[in-house]
């Protein structure tokens, strides 16, 4: 289950998963960004509909692996990330990609935005895998000041560079 280990020799925090090989494009800025935020996660695919015992497998192994948070892609039907939030009580970030065949997109944003009481899913925008490496950073980060303290320093990049988008437009 651990396939692409950020540090095989540092247990993975977050998990990363995703319903197919074709989301891995988009899933890819989730993996970036924690690597680069030194958060070590794994990486793998489980298909809600194509997998389901491994889906069940995954979610319920989790926890006892050491996992804290978990990132879940999908399109279309995109069942995957309601359904692992289903099968454990770990933090589920759920990314909608738009797949090949999507209608426009908001097949996956409302098939993992629109979950019922009492299962939830942190649901961001569409595509948007690098906020959801970010998401899952800043709650390990509300313990971790390490962390926190990487956070921080990322958040000082993006202040610059608007800083320096707007001094170029000054001259
Ligand atoms: C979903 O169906 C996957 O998450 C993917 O976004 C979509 C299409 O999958 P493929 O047909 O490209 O494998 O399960």
């Amino acid at each position: 289950m651990s396939e692409n280990q950020s540090n095989p020799r540092t247990a993975p925090v977050v998990g990363i998963i995703m319903g197919s090989q074709s989301d891995l494009k988009v899933m890819e800025a989730a993996s970036e960004i924690l690597e680069m935020l030194q958060v070590p996660y794994e990486l793998t695919i489980v298909s809600a509909h194509r997998t389901p015992h491994r889906m069940f497998e995954y979610a319920e192994g989790a926890r006892k692996r050491g996992i804290k948070i978990i990132i879940a892609g999908a399109g279309g039907a995109a069942h995957l990330p309601g359904m692992v939030a289903s099968l454990t009580t770990l933090p589920v970030i759920g990314v909608p990609v738009k797949s090949s065949n999507s209608i426009d997109g908001w097949d996956s944003v409302l098939s993992i935005l629109q979950m019922p009481g009492g299962i939830p899913v942190a649901t961001v925008a569409l595509n948007g895998a690098q906020n959801a490496g970010i998401l899952a950073a800043q709650i390990l980060g509300t313990t971790d000041a390490v962390v926190a303290d990487r956070l921080e320093k990322y958040r000082s990049t993006l202040k610059e560079k608007v800083m320096r988008s707007a001094e170029e437009l000054r001259r």
